[in-house]
């Protein structure tokens, strides 16, 4: 399609002055065609860019290799450009907005030269879902394009559905290497030096700009940029909530449904968890999302969730058979790849795919590389390398995923990867101490940091801390505003949960995985009215004979993982005390503080 031919006049204008800006040699409206998704596709092929995959065994396949710098999101280049500093939060970068746009506006000044404009219009939901939202996002990439297809919903129908004067959220995005006359990339990834890398959030009018960097989540504006950091914004001023939340179905084996929403840090198996397969007989666990949740209250007073999303952009490494059957399902065809290992029969492979390689392997760098039994080499696959799959090829999807209104929400999850203290499971009292636990979600970091050790706790309320467009404290007093626009027993109830319990020798208490269904039974059960719980001064809790144990686990070990450890719960309300609340200075409701007083109290009794 043809910029001319645009009926949206502020849209029309905004690409126009783009253009002029960026000052690209060729600029095309992306209809979402899969043809279109093929000519991209091919162009990148022959370009060297992409690797088209085994036919036979990967059907519709690509294989990228990024740039080695560009292989993750860059927290520390990520800008909340509000007005005010203080609006943005302590745990968010901010430079003003003003000065901001100077520095990005010369950086963007004919930085797609040598390139082609895309521009995308994506909704985030099902077009024309009354919670859906519309955006556009201009940008260099064409990797960005085929992604944007597979994780949004993208094109004319789009358009359509945008009108001549509907709303949309602007996004910009440069790979910020313009090419000189007969300069090509050369088959390598391009992108900017981290310096000039900015992904820039201005809440207040909406808009992302983003430059520097090629990679997921700086790139695909729909989803982390759009869907949490600008979403969460206008959630809280619209009386909503935008959050980092897996969304499941469960069914007993009545024939019984429920859905239920969760928030992990990562490394945690978010997605995993999205796509359980159950170990009890008779009931069943489908997916509607893995990685976002947009709620809306119901005429009827409950939370209704979507997925804002139409794809999966999953970490590879550690998904096989075991950890994740529906995912290895899903990605068996039409899927894009990231930084994984390449064989010699053109298929993929990484670290934790269930199997070992056959003969060597070219790992994401490009380079031969051979099996190491003694794991003494580099990975062959990125940590962080990514497939990026449509949703609904997942075997898993629950037939609603779609349903432009959502699904009725009955429990949140906030679970951390954390080896002592916290219990298996843990029913908060009400939905102020459900906000409570939720603010004090940590999760042992797995790989060393700049700042942390490995098992030290990094605290990640909701799983938000990277992902909230503005400052904490103010969005953990919309948790707890929101419950005003119902009344208490329409509101979802709250769960902590652990899988990752270990002994005092590093062993692993609880299986993991499958057998996680044992949990949500009982939450369905507790949902139900039927289940049965203990009081305790960290909140409710299963007695021992409310979850079916597993084979695996002695009655002892289950004792472990269902008890209240008093010394450790102290230790825990010590430190969230003096290093985790002071954080959101006078912006943390004073009754989450109450509650911490309260919890320490009843621990003390
Ligand atoms: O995703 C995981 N989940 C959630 C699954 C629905 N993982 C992988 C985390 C990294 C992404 C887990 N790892 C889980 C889990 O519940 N639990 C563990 C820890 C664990 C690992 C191996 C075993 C047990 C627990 N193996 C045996 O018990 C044999
Ligand atoms: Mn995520």
């Amino acid at each position: 399609m043809e910029l001319k031919e645009l009926k949206h006049k502020k849209l029309k204008k905004w690409i126009e002055d783009a253009v002029e800006l960026m000052q690209p040699d060729n600029v095309y409206v992306c209809d979402g065609s899969k043809t279109e998704y093929e000519r991209l596709s091919e162009q990148m092929v022959k370009e060297g860019l992409a690797i088209r995959l085994n036919a036979q065994k990967r059907p519709g396949c690509l294989l990228f290799r990024s740039d080695p710098s560009d292989v993750a999101r860059v927290e520390n280049r990520t800008f909340i450009a509000s007005r005010t500093q203080d609006a943005a939060g302590p745990t968010n970068n901010w430079i003003d907005p003003v000065e901001l746009k100077q520095t990005m506006t010369d950086l963007y000044r004919g930085c797609m030269r040598g390139r082609t404009m895309y521009v995308i219009p994506f909704s985030m939901g099902p077009v024309g879902s009354p919670i859906a939202k519309i955006g556009v996002e201009i940008t260099d990439s064409a990797y960005v394009v085929i992604n944007m297809h597979i994780m949004t919903r993208v094109g004319t129908r789009v358009l359509d559905a945008l009108g001549g004067d509907g709303e949309f959220v602007p996004c910009y995005h440069s790979v910020g290497k313009p090419l000189k006359k007969g300069e090509s990339d050369n088959g390598t990834w391009p992108c900017a030096p981290l310096e000039k890398k900015y992904i820039s959030h201005f809440p207040e009018t909406r808009e992302i700009w983003s430059y520097g960097s090629g990679y997921g989540g700086n790139a695909l504006l729909g989803k982390k940029c759009l869907a949490l950091r600008i979403a969460s914004v206008m959630a809280r001023d619209e009386g909503w909530l935008a959050e980092h939340m897996l969304i499941l179905k469960i069914t007993n084996p009545q024939g019984k449904a429920k859905y239920i929403a969760g928030a992990f840090p990562s490394a945690c198996g978010k997605t995993n968890l999205a796509m359980l397969v159950p170990t009890i007989p008779g009931w069943k666990v489908e997916t509607v999302g893995d990685d976002i949740a947009w709620l809306k209250f119901g005429s009827d007073g409950r939370l209704y969730a979507i997925n804002p999303e139409a794809g999966f952009f999953g970490v590879a490494p550690g998904t096989s058979e075991e950890s994740n059957y529906n995912a290895m399902k899903t990605i068996e065809k039409n899927t894009i790849f990231t930084n994984v290992a390449l064989t010699k029969d053109m298929d993929v492979w990484w670290e934790g795919i269930g199997y070992e390689p056959e003969g060597t392997l070219i790992d994401w760098t490009g380079k031969e590389w051979v099996y190491d039994k003694n794991k003494n080499n580099a990975p062959a696959a990125h940590p962080n390398s990514r497939f990026t799959t449509p949703a609904s090829q997942c075997p898993s999807i629950a037939h609603e995923w779609e349903d432009p209104n959502g699904v009725p929400i009955s429990a949140f999850l906030f679970g951390g990867r954390r080896a002592h203290t916290i219990p298996l499971v843990l029913e908060s009292k009400n939905w102020l101490h459900g906000v409570f636990l939720g603010s004090i979600v940590g999760s042992e970091v797995t790989a060393a940091a700049l700042d942390l050790k490995v098992g030290q706790v990094r605290r990640d309320p909701f799983a938000m801390l990277p992902f909230c467009g503005y400052h904490m404290g103010d969005y953990f007093k919309h948790w707890i505003h929101i419950a005003r626009k119902t009344t208490p027993d329409k509101l979802p109830k709250i769960y902590f949960v652990n899988w990752f319990r270990k002994t005092d020798d590093d062993k692993w208490l609880w299986p993991g995985y499958g057998d996680n269904s044992r949990v949500l039974k009982w939450i369905f059960e507790r949902c139900d009215g039927s289940g049965k719980a203990v009081e305790t001064p960290i909140g409710n809790m299963p007695p021992l004979d409310a979850i079916d144990r597993p084979a695996s686990v002695s009655a002892q070990d289950m004792e472990i993982l269902l008890k209240v450890d008093t010394e450790g719960w102290l230790q825990e309300v010590d430190d969230i005390r003096r290093n985790h609340y002071p954080k959101f200075g006078d912006h943390l409701p004073k009754e989450l503080y109450e509650l911490l007083d309260e919890m320490e109290k009843g621990l003390r009794k």
